[in-house]
């Protein structure tokens, strides 16, 4: 049996940047996971009214890769940072992204059943708590950052709670989502407007986990506009790859009911320019991401290696 030491090490090795082995992604994903599963756990305890607590830990803790953390914690290390300085910054993201999924499941919005594998908030806990239980995790994630982030300059942690505010209002995903709801049923989307759409309600968000990583780090602003094109170009391959899972993978690899789109004639990519176009489009995003990116610093492994997973991956 290995000790909790031991596990340590093996979680630090993971993390380590490598500079003769070729980077280990899966690796590396794994002991992050890890890391950021038992910050998350910490930083929503139990308390009363039990109720709502219990709804937001549910969704909290019910799995998913962990991505906009990670990417947090990646680009914060990038820049010259500790992952202790991005560890509140990282969970936030996540309660933001776990409220947003709550809120989009509800029957007002997308009506799903199925997240994570597991039943849907409001499946679980009724609407009225489920809407809750959404709101008190997007208030609760900005009193994380402010009152959580140590050893970081104070104007450099306003500069976050600005980015990731900007990021989640009307200006970021609630915009994105609203055009969304729009365009729902109508054949006449254009892709200016899909593009609208997730940059908004996908890439946003994805932005400012990249891009705050960077800020608590103090890096330049060369290398935070770098980061933020890499960020975008991610964020939409993204989508591309999430618009192909729905009409390719099944629900047991993706946790939520799949061919959604379809059934809500929804203007996806893969329906105005095929799967395989969509394909092609993804990848040349993931290269132009890449090419952001400055390959030759090993802590840029993490980075590089969860682009080129981007269009890989299968969940
Ligand atoms: C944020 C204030 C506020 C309100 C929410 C409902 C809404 C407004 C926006 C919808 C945002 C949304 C659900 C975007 C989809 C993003 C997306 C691609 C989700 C899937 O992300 P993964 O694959 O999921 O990273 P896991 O489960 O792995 O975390």
């Amino acid at each position: 049996m290995t000790s909790t030491r031991d596990q340590r090490v093996i979680a630090d090795e993971a993390i380590a940047p490598q500079r003769e082995t070729p980077f280990d992604l899966k690796a590396y994903l794994t002991a992050r996971q890890v890391q950021v599963e038992a910050a998350l756990d910490a930083s929503v305890p139990m308390s009363y009214p039990e109720t709502v607590y219990e709804a937001m830990r549910y969704s909290l803790l019910a799995g998913g890769k962990r991505l906009r953390p990670i990417l947090c914690l990646a680009t914060c290390e990038l820049a010259g940072g500790t992952s202790e300085m991005a560890m509140p910054t990282a969970c936030a993201l996540e309660m933001i992204h776990t409220m947003s999924l709550i809120h989009d499941d509800l029957p007002a919005m997308d009506n799903d059943d199925y997240r994570r594998g597991k039943l849907t908030n409001h499946k679980v806990y009724g609407e009225d708590v489920a809407i809750l239980a959404g709101d008190g995790l997007l208030a609760y994630s900005f009193e994380y950052i402010a009152s959580q982030t140590r050893n970081v300059p104070a104007e450099r942690v306003l500069q976050v709670v600005t980015q990731v505010a900007r990021a989640v209002g009307a200006a970021g995903l609630v915009g994105g989502q609203v055009v969304d709801l729009e365009s729902e049923g109508r054949s006449d989307v254009s892709i200016e407007t899909l593009n609208y759409i997730h940059t908004h309600k996908t890439a946003a968000l994805l932005e400012a986990s990249v891009v705050s990583g960077a800020v608590l780090a103090g890096a330049s602003a060369e290398l935070q506009q770098s980061l933020s094109r890499y960020a975008q170009n991610i964020g939409l391959a993204f989508q591309i790859v999430d618009d192909i899972l729905d009409i390719t993978a099944t629900q047991e690899e993706l946790g939520k009911s799949v061919g959604k789109d379809l059934q809500a004639q929804k203007v996806t990519y893969p329906s105005l320019w095929g799967i395989e176009e969509s394909q092609r489009q993804a990848a040349q995003l993931i290269e132009s991401a890449k090419a952001e990116l400055d390959a030759t610093n090993p802590n840029a492994q993490p980075l590089l290696a969860i682009a080129d997973y981007i269009v890989a991956r299968t969940h």
